[in-house]
């Protein structure tokens, strides 16, 4: 297969947390693969809420720009290093869980990728997305058939996922979100009670249905929504810190929960709050992306792509179109995981499913 002599990548060229300004794209020459690499020609991207943490300089403090950015793809492996890359070859579909993947062409460390059946989309949310939550809530969920879990931002790209761990542990699951559209999303998930915060008041759902409190809480919102879970735990319960989003855009500061009496109401209660990092975990990738990707082959877990065609705009295609991605995500509009085909070209493949 021959090569394009140049390609297009993204990167950081200045510290901000405004995805649009911190970014530049570059015309590169084609790299080559060392031992144990893969070239390998992008196809999705997938989009996190945490890209403007990276921008903002947040992952490697001290770092200077330009650095690359992209956590995640799935791809088409264009050549590979020759030795230790194990029995994946050329024209191979694989997913990457590696640094710089906002670009046309990456290389990147054979050990960091999974072969797939096919190019698609929906392995996206596969890696980062639903890692996380189900890694997060095996290591500290403490779940149980019976027990009450409440997932925030669940019809996002995490939550969606958060909310089928929980369904498949047996437990009763809550999840939030912004719209009615979300409301019936969450309720194919499955998942047992949908609270739409804008027309409902979630403070007094949770205290009024819930006396007794909530076993786990996987929350990824922060600030008064923090503040609202962290009052809404049972005895022995714990909530997970997923993140914080409502602070990264805000360059002040981050408003993590003002709640004082937070330290007496956990000692009260005999309650948890524990910080979950998916990079801290990379140990139990392999083992969770595969069983993963074989209940999404066999229909038991959904992934859900957003491509933003369903809000009525173009689709995301091309590289010059992740800006406009990362704005999608955090106007609130977005649901299941944000997506981006670089292949702009190429006939679109219908990035967003529910399958
Ligand atoms: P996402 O959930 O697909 O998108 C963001 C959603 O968050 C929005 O659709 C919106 O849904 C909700 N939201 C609530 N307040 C918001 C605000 N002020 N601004 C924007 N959105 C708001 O995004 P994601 O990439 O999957 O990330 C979700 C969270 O998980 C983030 O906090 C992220 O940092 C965290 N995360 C953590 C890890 C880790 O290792 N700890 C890994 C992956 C993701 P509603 O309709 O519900 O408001
Ligand atoms: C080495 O470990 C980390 C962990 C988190 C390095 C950086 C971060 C970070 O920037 C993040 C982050 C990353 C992923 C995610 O989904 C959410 C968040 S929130 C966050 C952060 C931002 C500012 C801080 O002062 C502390 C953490």
């Amino acid at each position: 297969m021959a090569l394009p002599a140049m390609y297009r990548r993204m990167r950081v060229a200045k510290l901000s947390t405004q995805f649009r300004d911190a970014v530049e794209i570059v015309t590169q020459p084609m790299p080559t693969p060392g031992p144990g690499e893969l070239l390998v020609r992008n196809r999705y991207i997938g989009i996190n809420a945490s890209d403007v943490n990276y921008t903002a300089g947040r992952y490697n403090p001290g770092t200077a720009p330009p650095f690359n950015i992209g956590f995640e793809a799935v791809g088409q492996v264009v050549r590979t290093g020759g030795s230790d890359c194990g029995d994946i070859k050329e024209g191979d579909a694989i997913a990457i869980m590696y640094d710089g993947s906002f670009s046309e062409y990456n290389v990147v460390p054979a050990r960091r990728t999974f072969r797939l059946p096919r190019l698609d989309a929906g392995y996206v949310p596969l890696l980062v997305s639903a890692l996380t939550a189900a890694i997060s809530l095996e290591e500290l969920g403490d779940l149980a058939p019976g027990k009450t879990v409440l997932v925030t931002a669940a019809a996002g790209g995490t939550g969606q996922f958060a909310v089928q761990v929980a369904k498949a542990a047996g437990c009763k699951v809550l999840g939030t979100c912004s719209t009615d559209e979300k409301v019936r999303f969450l309720r194919e998930l499955g998942c047992d009670h949908a609270i739409n915060y804008k027309t409902e008041d979630l403070k007094k759902v949770l205290r009024d249905e819930y006396p007794a409190g909530v076993d786990c809480i996987y929350e990824s919102v922060g600030g008064d929504t923090f503040d609202t879970c962290v009052k809404s735990l049972a005895t022995h319960g714990n909530l997970i810190i997923i993140g914080f989003i409502t602070g990264y855009e805000n360059d002040l500061g981050f408003p993590m929960g003002r709640y004082a009496g937070m330290p007496p109401m956990l000692l009260r209660r005999s309650a948890s709050v524990r910080g979950f990092f998916l990079f801290h975990h990379t140990k139990k990738w392999k083992s969770h992306f595969l069983q993963l990707a074989s209940l999404y082959e066999q229909g038991k877990l959904k992934s859900l792509v957003d491509d933003g065609s369903q809000s009525g705009r173009a689709p995301f295609r091309g590289i010059d179109s992740i800006p406009d991605a990362v704005e999608y995500l955090y106007s609130k509009q977005s649901q299941g995981k944000v997506v981006v085909d670089l292949w702009k070209d190429e006939p679109s493949a219908g990035t967003r499913s529910r399958l």
